[in-house]
C-alpha cells in the first residue's frame, strides 16, 4: 500500500459527465466537505476493466456518493468521448461520475500529468483528494487485493483528516470587537473583563489581538465558571482628554435651549456625574476638572460605552461580530 503526498494543494477543474451533469471539484466537493477520487483510466484498457468491478464494489462500501465521498471516473485517451465512458459505465454497472475527451477529461489528465504533481504512470491510477485539496498520488498496491486495500485506506485517511479538521472549529469562539469613539477612530488601551451577566463568580482579564480578535478554543476549560457571560470594556483616567472649556458652552447653550444637543451620545457625555442628568452640576465638575481643583469626575467614568457589554453564548462556537460606541465623558463636542 503507497501513496505520494504532495505539499501543493488539488488544483480545481470542471467536467461534463455522460449524463451532461457539471462537477467542480472545490465547490461541488471539497467545499462541501466531500473527499474525492480520481480514476484515471480509458475505456479499452485491460487492467481498468479488470479492476472496474471492484471499483464499484469500493464505490458502494462508501455510500455510493451519497455521503462523504465520490468518485470519478476520467479517460486519459484523447479518442474515448463521453459516449465511448458511458458505454464502459454501462458495461460495469458503474454509477458515480464519468467523463471523456469532449466531457473535459483530458484537460484535467494533463492538470495532474507531468505537472507540479509528476507524471501518471501506468492505468488506471488513483488519486485521493479530501476536502482540504491534500493531493494523494499513486494510490495503489500489490495485486487487486493490495490495490483495493491502498485506495480504502486512503479514502480512510482523507475522512479522518476531515474530522481532524473539522474538530476545532466545531469547538472555537472568534470574537470580533470593533471599538470606535464618537469620530469614528479607534481608541486604544481599553481593558476588556469577561464574567458573569449577574456580576457574581469569577472576572477574567481579556486581551484582544491588534485587530481586535479574540480567539478561544475550549470556552468552558479557558473560562470556568461563568454563566451568561458578557465581556465589558472599560478604560480608567484621561479624563480630560477632549474636554476643554468650549465643552461646557456646549452643555450651556443646550441647557438654555440655544442649541440643543443632536446626538445620542452628546447626552451621555455631558452626564459626567453619571446621575442620568445633564445639569449645571455637569458643568461645574467638568469646569473644576479642567482648573484641576477636582480630580476627575465624581462618577469616575472616564469612558462609557454603548453598549456598555456584549454577550457570547458559550454553548454556541462561532464568530461574533460586535461594534462598540466608546464615549469620552465630558467631550460633547467631539474636538
Ligand atoms: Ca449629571
Ligand atoms: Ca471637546
Amino acid at each position: 500500500m503507497s501513496s505520494t503526498v504532495f505539499s501543493q494543494t488539488a488544483i480545481d477543474f470542471t467536467f461534463t459527465d455522460t449524463q451532461g451533469q457539471e462537477h467542480t471539484l472545490y465547490e461541488d466537493y471539497l467545499d462541501e466537505g466531500k473527499t474525492v477520487l480520481i480514476d484515471f483510466f480509458f475505456v479499452d484498457c485491460p487492467p481498468c476493466n479488470t479492476f472496474a468491478p471492484h471499483l464499484k464494489e469500493i464505490y458502494d462500501d462508501w455510500g455510493s456518493g451519497q455521503e462523504d465521498v465520490e468518485f470519478f471516473t476520467l479517460s486519459s485517451k484523447g479518442w474515448d468521448s463521453n459516449a465511448d465512458v458511458e458505454g464502459y459505465e454501462q458495461q460495469h454497472g458503474h454509477t458515480n461520475p464519468g467523463a471523456g475527451e469532449d466531457g473535459g477529461a483530458l484537460d484535467i489528465y494533463f492538470t495532474y500529468h507531468n505537472s507540479e504533481f509528476g507524471p501518471i504512470s501506468g492505468s488506471p491510477h488513483f488519486i485521493v483528494i479530501p476536502p482540504n485539496g491534500t493531493v494523494f498520488k499513486d494510490v495503489d498496491g500489490p495485486g487487486t487485493q493490495g490495490r483495493k486495500d491502498a485506495i480504502n485506506s486512503a479514502i480512510t485517511e482523507a475522512v479522518e483528516l476531515t474530522d481532524f479538521i473539522d474538530e476545532p472549529i466545531i469547538d472555537t469562539f472568534i470574537i470580533n470587537i470593533n471599538l470606535k469613539d464618537t469620530k469614528d477612530e479607534v481608541v486604544n488601551n481599553i481593558s476588556y473583563t469577561l464574567m458573569s451577566s449577574d456580576g457574581t463568580g469569577p472576572s477574567y482579564p481579556i486581551t484582544l489581538d491588534p485587530n481586535g480578535q479574540l480567539v478561544i478554543i475550549d470556552f468552558e476549560a479557558t473560562f470556568p465558571g461563568l454563566t451568561d457571560p458578557i465581556i465589558t470594556p472599560s478604560k480608567e483616567g484621561d479624563f480630560l482628554n477632549g474636554v476643554f472649556t468650549t465643552d461646557i458652552i456646549f452643555i450651556l447653550r443646550h441647557l438654555l435651549g440655544i442649541q440643543p444637543f443632536t446626538y445620542d451620545y452628546q447626552y451621555i457625555a455631558a452626564d459626567v456625574s453619571n446621575d442620568g442628568n445633564v445639569t449645571s452640576a455637569d458643568m461645574s465638575e467638568i469646569r473644576k476638572t479642567i482648573l484641576e481643583q477636582q480630580d476627575g469626575f465624581s462618577s469616575g467614568l472616564s469612558w462609557t460605552f454603548d453598549p456598555i457589554s456584549i454577550s457570547i453564548d458559550q454553548m454556541t462556537p462561532g464568530t461574533y461580530n460586535f461594534d462598540i460606541e466608546g464615549i469620552k465623558m465630558g467631550d460633547v463636542n467631539r474636538h
